[in-house]
């Protein structure tokens, strides 16, 4: 594990399973329909129940970079923000990654949640590179971070030691 000071906030990164995380809000990489089958999203409604598909079902489609709510059942955070990142392929995806992600932390202050887990966004089934995501996703948090926020601490759980490793490399060039 490890913690980064930005400003009052902390980024820290974690090898694990985000739906053991205990966060006020865990992220989803969600598709535009909410319909989670594999990877991160079925593992969330696997774990946390079918709650959650049935209450994004109620919600119907959104676009590429933006977020919905639901709870989070059976898991220990409160809520899961379903976050929609690009496909590989479909344009603009670098914009769209970025805009997944600072939506995720805004719907989170909406919500007056201290903390906030995400995944590798992407990274899965759509494709995205890992070191390209870990850039984009770390500096869009550390960009968010340094403005005045109420969110105290952003948890990024990686799958793998490798996503780990990129992700660890990537904090500690953008931190300097
Ligand atoms: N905890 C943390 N990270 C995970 C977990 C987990 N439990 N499971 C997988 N990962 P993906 P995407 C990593 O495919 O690329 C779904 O069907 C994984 O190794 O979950 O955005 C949705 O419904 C990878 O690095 O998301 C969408 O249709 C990262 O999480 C589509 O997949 C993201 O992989 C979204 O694809």
């Amino acid at each position: 594990m490890i913690i980064k000071k930005i400003k009052d906030s902390e980024i820290v990164l974690k090898k694990r399973d985000i739906t053991d995380e205990e966060t006020d809000a865990i992220v989803n990489a969600a598709n535009e329909r909410l319909i989670h089958g594999g990877g991160v999203a079925g593992a969330i409604v696997r774990k946390g129940g079918r709650i959650i598909q049935e209450e994004s079902n109620k919600i119907g489609r959104v676009r590429v970079g933006d977020v919905a709510v639901t709870g989070a059942g059976a898991l220990k955070a409160k809520y899961v923000i379903h976050a929609v990142g690009p496909r590989m392929g479909e344009g603009e995806e670098d914009k769209k990654l970025k805009n997944a992600t600072i939506n995720s932390l805004k719907k989170a202050e909406e919500l007056n949640l201290k903390s906030i887990a995400f995944p590798a966004i992407s990274t899965g089934i759509f494709g995205f590179p890992k070191d390209r995501c870990a850039r984009i996703m770390l500096n869009s948090i550390k960009e968010y971070l340094e403005r005045d926020t109420s969110i105290q601490r952003v948890v990024f759980c990686l799958f793998s030691d490798n996503d780990y490793k990129i992700f660890e490399e990537t904090l500690n060039e953008i931190l300097g």
